[in-house]
């Protein structure tokens, strides 16, 4: 239980008190041959789907890059589910960013993400979508939230400030697909990923999560004979990290057997230091200086591990270990010079 002042018991009237197992779909929702939009499919997250769905033989996908689609344009979002009429959405597009990104631009990440989640979610149900998928965040939950993270605490306490507008922006995202879900019986199911990392992360220092930016540093830090690499905050924060390719294995399951409008978390179960994660990945490089740390730079959430209790219960388990995936997503950084 936590001391916090402000936290206030949780809502048990919700069904998320109900083991997730009730709420497992005894049907298949999902056919080889339904449509299926993916909205953001050339982010770290789309396309982990993507490459999840054509391994599995759902191939008749739909994807749209920004040039095709704006999301955040309502009458093109409209035209485009009038003509394509998908079966299924995921709706993995958004602004997305680390923590400095989110602190300095707050109406950025607080605007476009209320506009491309409201233009999607209202044109799917509008054509009858029979399934959508909403993307939500760990970073959603209150700052002094109980650790491990239940799926109600949720609106329990005060946010983290530095990510406190993309936090309300996907908080009414989950409040728009339970709406549908309760006056419409809208199949629209909200999961809660951790902090996440993988192939086609966003590598540019100003703007990534941390996992991806130390990478980079350290990468560059070796490249150039340096002697120490910075590393932001004291390095006391705890963070969960879960690789995207599990994330996009997860999804598909509840995508195929979830059908409450009760959130799910989606982790891993553990949790590291910034410090220890900057050791591991100064080993998995090859960077062998010294670690210098920025304290003007926040820590933000002291920490968030997420209750990964009723993902389990549906028989879904990480596959890949944080220092594997480390090692792969160096490589493909190598590969694709990393900065898109
Ligand atoms: O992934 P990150 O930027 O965001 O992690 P959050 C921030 C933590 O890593 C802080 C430390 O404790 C930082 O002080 N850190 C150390 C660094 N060095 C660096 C660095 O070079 N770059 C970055 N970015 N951090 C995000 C939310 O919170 O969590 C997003 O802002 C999203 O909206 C994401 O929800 C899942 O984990 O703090």
């Amino acid at each position: 239980m936590t001391d916090n002042p402000y936290y206030c018991q949780p809502d048990t009237r919700w069904p998320s008190c109900l083991p997730a197992i009730f709420c497992l779909e005894t049907t298949m929702t999902l056919k080889k041959s339904d449509k299926i939009f993916v909205a953001g499919d050339r982010g770290m997250v789309g396309s982990a789907l993507v490459r999840r769905l054509e391994a599995q033989d759902f191939t008749n996908l739909l994807t749209r890059d920004r040039s095709q689609l704006d999301l955040s344009d309502e009458s093109a979002v409209a035209n485009f589910f009038d003509e394509a009429r998908p079966d299924i959405v995921i709706l993995a597009a958004a602004k997305v960013g680390g923590i400095k990104a989110n602190n300095d631009f707050p109406v950025e990440f607080l605007l476009n993400n209320l506009r491309i989640q409201n233009n999607v979610i209202c044109s799917a149900h509008k054509t009858g979508v029979r399934k959508l998928l909403f993307l939500g965040s760990s970073c959603l939950y209150p700052k002094l939230a109980p650790q491990p993270i239940p799926e109600n605490a949720l609106l329990t306490g005060p946010l983290e400030p530095t990510n406190e507008a993309y936090a309300i922006a996907k908080i009414a995202g989950i409040k728009l697909c339970q709406a549908y879900a309760r006056e419409y019986d809208a199949k629209f199911v909200s999961v809660m990923p951790t902090n996440l990392y993988g192939p086609n992360d966003n590598f540019d220092l100003e703007s990534s999560h941390v996992l991806a930016a130390l990478l980079r540093k350290a990468h560059e830090a070796k490249t150039r004979g340096d002697k120490t690499l910075e590393v932001w905050g004291t390095g006391e924060a705890r963070r969960e990290f879960l690789h995207v390719d599990d994330l996009a294995a997860a999804c598909l399951l509840l995508l195929e057997k979830y059908n409450s409008p009760e959130i799910i978390n989606i982790g891993c179960g553990e949790d590291i230091t910034i410090r220890e994660l900057a050791e591991l990945i100064s080993d998995v490089v090859g960077f062998n200086g010294e670690l210098v740390w920025d304290k003007t730079k926040p820590d933000g959430t002291p920490r968030k591990l997420l209750d990964v209790t009723r993902i389990r219960a549906l028989g879904w388990r990480p596959a890949i270990p944080l220092r594997q995936g480390i090692a792969q997503t160096y490589q493909w950084f190598l590969a694709n010079d990393g900065i898109r």
